[in-house]
C-alpha cells in the first residue's frame, strides 16, 4: 500500500521555534498518528529551510558561523519535537547533501529543458519572507517607503537590481487553472481556494530565482556567480526527501502539504508549476491553516510576545498544549491564544469533563468492586460503549478532512454524555440495592472509556497510554480501536487502577 506521505513547511532557522510551528507541527503529528492507527503506512516529513539571506543575517547578527548557527537551531526544532511528542518519520535539512545535489540537479534539467533562463531582474526583495515584489505590488507609501505587501510583515524592502536566472511560471497559468478545476481537493480549505483562483487567473510573471548577491545558498550548477533561489531550494524539499537514496521507496506525490496561510501561494502556484516543469505528479492536496495572534496582537520580534511552548508545557503538561492547539481553533481559520482562555479549556475540559470522569468510575470500580470487572458484557442489551462505538465513522470522517476541532467537539459530546449518564443512574446509591446492575453500569463505562482513550490518542497520546493501563486494557493494537474494545479482546480482567488525577486542577 502506497503510504500516506504527509508534510510541515520546513522551519527558517533563524529563531527559536515558537507557538505557530508548533501548532503546524502538532497538526501533522495528530493526523500522521491517526492514519497510523487505522493502519495506514505513514511518512510524515519535517525539518528546517536553512539557507538564504535571512538565516546569513541572523547567524551573523549572532556573531556565529553559519553552519554553526544552522546546526544549532536546527538541533532547537529537533529537540522540541521530541519533547512535544512528535512521531516524525524524516527530518530533512536544507543543507544536506541529499538534498542539495537533488536541487541542482533539478536546475540543470529545468535549464535543458527552457523553462529556466538567464535575465536580468529589477525589483524589491524583503529579506524578513524571501519573497520578491515588483514595483506595483509595493507602490511608495506617503513618507515614501516601499514595505513588504505582505500584511503579516510590512518589513522595508531592498531594490534589487542584478543578474539571475528566471523561471518559466508564466507558462503554467493555464495548466494550473485546469488543475484546480479538475481536482477540487488539492486546494483545501476550500474557503481559501477563491484567493489563489483570482491571483493566477489575474496573470502569472516569469520569477527569478537565483541571486547573486547572497552568498549562503546552494550553488548554480557551471555558474559560480550565482545562489539559488531560498524558496527555489526549499519547496523541492518535498520531492527530494522522498526520492533521497537510502529513503525506504519513493513515497512522492504527497497527500498533503500542511502550511500557514502566509505561504500558501509558494505551496499552490509556485510549487506545483515547479513539478509540472519537472514532469512529476503533484501532490494531492495543500491544505492552508489560519495564524494565531497572542492577546489579539500578532506575534512578533519588537513586541517580544512570541509564545514558547515549553513555558506552556512546563505548568500544563505537554498532552494539554496539543489538545488546547487543535480544540481552540478551527484547522483553517485564524485564532487568537491567551493564558486565560488556556485555563478555562484546561480546568473544564480536561480536569473536569475527562479527568475527573476517569477518576470517579475508578474510584467506583475500586470500591464497589475491589477494582475488578467483569469478563463480558451483554451485548445484546443497548449500552454507552455501542452507542460511542456507532460514532466513531463521524468523528473519522472529521480527521479525513483535517478538521480536528470538529473530532474534538464530537468526542467531548460523547464524554458529555458518560458525565449526564453517571449522575442519572447513580452508582453509589445504585450500589445498595442491586450490585449486578452496579457491575453493569461501571462496565459500560469503563468500556466507554476504552473507547475514548482509543480516540483521543492521535492529540494526547501519554494520557491514552495512562487511560489504557488505569482501565485494565494490557495488550491492545496502539491505540485501541472501539471493535476491539467491545469485542472484548484487549481487555484484561484484572483490576482498574485508581490514580492520581490524569489533569489536575490549576
Ligand atoms: O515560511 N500561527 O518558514 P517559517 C500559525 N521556511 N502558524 C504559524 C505562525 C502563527 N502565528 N507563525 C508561524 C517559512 N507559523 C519557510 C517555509 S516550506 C518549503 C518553507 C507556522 O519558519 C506556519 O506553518 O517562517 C507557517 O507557515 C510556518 O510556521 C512558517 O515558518
Amino acid at each position: 500500500m502506497k503510504k500516506y506521505y504527509l508534510t510541515t513547511p520546513l522551519y527558517y532557522v533563524n529563531a527559536a521555534p515558537h507557538i505557530g510551528h508548533a501548532y503546524t507541527t502538532v497538526a501533522a503529528d495528530v493526523l500522521a498518528r491517526f492514519h497510523r492507527a487505522n493502519n495506514r503506512p505513514v511518512q510524515f516529513l519535517t525539518g528546517t529551510d536553512e539557507h538564504g539571506s535571512k538565516i546569513e543575517e541572523a547567524a551573523a547578527a549572532a556573531r556565529l558561523g553559519v553552519k554553526e548557527f544552522t546546526d544549532r537551531n536546527s538541533a532547537a526544532f529537533r529537540e522540541l519535537w521530541t519533547h512535544l511528542d512528535i512521531r516524525y518519520d524524516d527530518f530533512i535539512r536544507t543543507t544536506e547533501p541529499r538534498h542539495e545535489s537533488r536541487v541542482q540537479e533539478c536546475f540543470r534539467k529545468l535549464q535543458e529543458s527552457g523553462d529556466v533562463y538567464k535575465g536580468r531582474y529589477r525589483g524589491f526583495y524583503c529579506v524578513s519572507d524571501e519573497t520578491y515584489w515588483t514595483e506595483t505590488d509595493a507602490p511608495p507609501d506617503e513618507k515614501g517607503r516601499r514595505l513588504c505587501p505582505n500584511a503579516e510583515c510590512r518589513k522595508p524592502l531592498q531594490e534589487v537590481e542584478e543578474e539571475s536566472y528566471f523561471f518559466k511560471l508564466s507558462k503554467y497559468q493555464q495548466p494550473l487553472l485546469d488543475h484546480y478545476r479538475k481536482n477540487p481537493g488539492f486546494l483545501m480549505p476550500s474557503h481559501r481556494a477563491n484567493e489563489i483562483l483570482r491571483f493566477v487567473e489575474g496573470g502569472l510573471q516569469d520569477t527569478a530565482i537565483s541571486r547573486t548577491k547572497v552568498k549562503w545558498g546552494i550553488p548554480v550548477p557551471g555558474d559560480a556567480e550565482h545562489t539559488i533561489y531560498v524558496w527555489f531550494d526549499a519547496l523541492l524539499n518535498y520531492l527530494t526527501a522522498a526520492q533521497s537514496t537510502g529513503a525506504p521507496g519513493d513515497f512522492w506525490p504527497a497527500d498533503v502539504h500542511i502550511v500557514g496561510k502566509e505561504i500558501y501561494r509558494f505551496h499552490s502556484v509556485t510549487w506545483p508549476a515547479m513539478l509540472m516543469a519537472l514532469g512529476q505528479p503533484l501532490p494531492k492536496s495543500v491544505f492552508a491553516h489560519g495564524w494565531w495572534t497572542v492577546d489579539g496582537a500578532k506575534m512578533s520580534k519588537s513586541a517580544g510576545n512570541f509564545v514558547d511552548p515549553r513555558e506552556i508545557t512546563r505548568e500544563y503538561g505537554v498532552d494539554a498544549f496539543r489538545y488546547f492547539l487543535l480544540r481552540e481553533m478551527p484547522f483553517g481559520n485564524d485564532g487568537n491564544f491567551s493564558l486565560e482562555s488556556f485555563r478555562k479549556r484546561y480546568n473544564a475540559e480536561l480536569a473536569n469533563d475527562l479527568g475527573n470522569l476517569v477518576s470517579r468510575v475508578e474510584q467506583m470500580v475500586d470500591s464497589y468492586l475491589g477494582g475488578a470487572m467483569p469478563g463480558r458484557a451483554d451485548d445484546a442489551k443497548p449500552s454507552l460503549a455501542k452507542e460511542l462505538a456507532a460514532k466513531g465513522a463521524e468523528i473519522d470522517a472529521r480527521m479525513e478532512a483535517l478538521d480536528f476541532s470538529g473530532a474534538l467537539g464530537l468526542m467531548w459530546e460523547c464524554i458529555g454524555r458518560l458525565n449526564t449518564h453517571v449522575n442519572e443512574k447513580a452508582p453509589w446509591k445504585l450500589v445498595k440495592t442491586d450490585k449486578a446492575a452496579t457491575q453493569e453500569v461501571l462496565f459500560d463505562l469503563v468500556r466507554s472509556l476504552r473507547i475514548v482513550a482509543g480516540w483521543i490518542e492521535p492529540f494526547m497520546p501519554q494520557t491514552a497510554a495512562k487511560m489504557h493501563a488505569q482501565l485494565g486494557v494490557r495488550q491492545f493494537p496502539a491505540p485501541l480501536s472501539a471493535e476491539h474494545v467491545l469485542a472484548g479482546e484487549s481487555a484484561n480482567t484484572g483490576k482498574i487502577l485508581k490514580a492520581p488525577p490524569l489533569f489536575p486542577r490549576k
